[in-house]
């Protein structure tokens, strides 16, 4: 096989566990990444944190929380579309194999695994154990006889680890529970240039992201009843203090979601009610009153701007299967033919 793979891709949600049923949400930074990622993101102006510092082993929970409450639909929309077309979707793919980038508690794999005849192996790639767990053991019950192959990395390195165990096999590839939507629109463009410049033209990739819906319903799902959201975001507050030794006071920041309809984005932040002095290890961040720190991005796709993340890249759009109610899009991905004549980097 060929591998130019995902060299270049900086995903914002690095190498993680996000489905929406996921049981983990996208792996938490190590210690000193974490420490690196807080101590840059404070220092800038406007101070921002990348999502990955979300999830430590409660902001996993409270992510895995959200994804139950009735405003956030991403999990059900999602797991409906792939119970309800997998059979296309499994013809279209036809796969040997099945990599999925962040399988979570492994429902959805579980769900087309079942429904690929030929499929005779499946990587889950997810920096997370548990993660690892509960989807080895849901493809299990699945498909009994698969072999299934952990990579407990990032979604690069497993890729290439997937990809290069078998070579010109049919591989279908997933990237599901909208994590796409967590990658900067220039990270989201180089993870496509790169899938399709390390897939196969026998291989497929299947992304799942939500689409643009109106303002209210995002800030029902990003700012809910429940608080549950508001708990995930100011979690990211207890983990600075308790492995930074920071002294963040939670009563002194609220919660707060933005639909930023230029940017296609709804945002999250979290807002200082005061000027105030926060001591973060040896640095002291100060904040006016109302400055925020924004902690994600979760872009929304129109059906044609997901086929349009293609434009740039040897892939085409082969399938898309969309939820109409809800607002939510599968998108299948395949490497057009080599034109005669060009070089081949193909493994398939
Ligand atoms: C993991 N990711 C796709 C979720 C999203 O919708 O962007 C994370 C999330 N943030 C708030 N609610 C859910």
């Amino acid at each position: 096989m060929s591998s130019p793979l995902l060299k270049s891709v900086s995903p914002v949600v690095a190498g993680s566990s996000e489905s929406a049923d996921s049981k983990t949400g996208p792996a938490a930074p190590a210690g000193a990444a974490f420490s690196d990622d807080v101590r840059r993101g404070l220092r800038e102006s406007p101070k921002c944190l990348p999502p990955r510092c979300l999830y430590d082993e409660l902001g996993s929970l409270l992510f895995e929380a959200i994804c139950r409450l009735p405003w956030y639909g991403v999990t059900r929309a999602e797991t409906a579309l792939l119970r309800d077309r997998r059979r296309e979707l499994s013809s279209l793919a036809n796969p040997q194999s099945i990599v999925e980038l962040g399988p979570g508690g492994g429902e959805k794999l579980a769900l087309v695994a079942a429904a690929c005849p030929r499929l005779k192996r499946v990587h889950l790639v997810d920096i997370s154990e548990r993660a690892l767990d509960d989807s080895a053991a849901a493809v299990a019950v699945a498909r009994p006889r698969a072999q299934i192959i952990r990579h407990a990395t990032t979604f690069e390195h497993g890729l290439r680890q997937a990809l290069n165990r078998h070579a010109k096999r049919p591989t279908l590839v997933m990237l599901l529970g909208s994590t796409i939507g967590n990658y900067e629109p220039e990270d989201a463009a180089r993870l496509m240039q790169s899938m399709s410049a390390s897939l196969g033209p026998n291989d497929t990739f299947l992304l799942g992201a939500d689409l643009v819906k109106p303002e209210r319903e995002f800030l029902l799902a990003y700012d809910d009843p429940l608080g549950v959201t508001a708990s995930f975001n100011k979690n990211v507050l207890v983990r600075i203090n308790s492995e930074m030794g920071a002294d963040f006071d939670l009563g002194a920041f609220t919660h707060r979601a933005v639909w930023n309809a230029s940017a296609s984005r709804i945002e999250m932040h979290l807002v200082s009610r005061r000027a105030q002095a926060v001591r973060v290890g040896r640095m002291t961040v100060r904040f006016k009153k109302n400055e925020t720190i924004r902690t994600e991005n979760s872009y929304k796709y129109q059906p044609e701007s997901l086929r349009l993340l293609a434009a740039a890249t040897d892939f085409d759009a082969v399938g898309q299967w969309l939820d109409h109610d809800f607002g939510y899009a599968l998108t299948m991905f395949r490497r057009r033919p080599l034109r005669r004549g060009s070089r081949s980097t193909d493994h398939g």
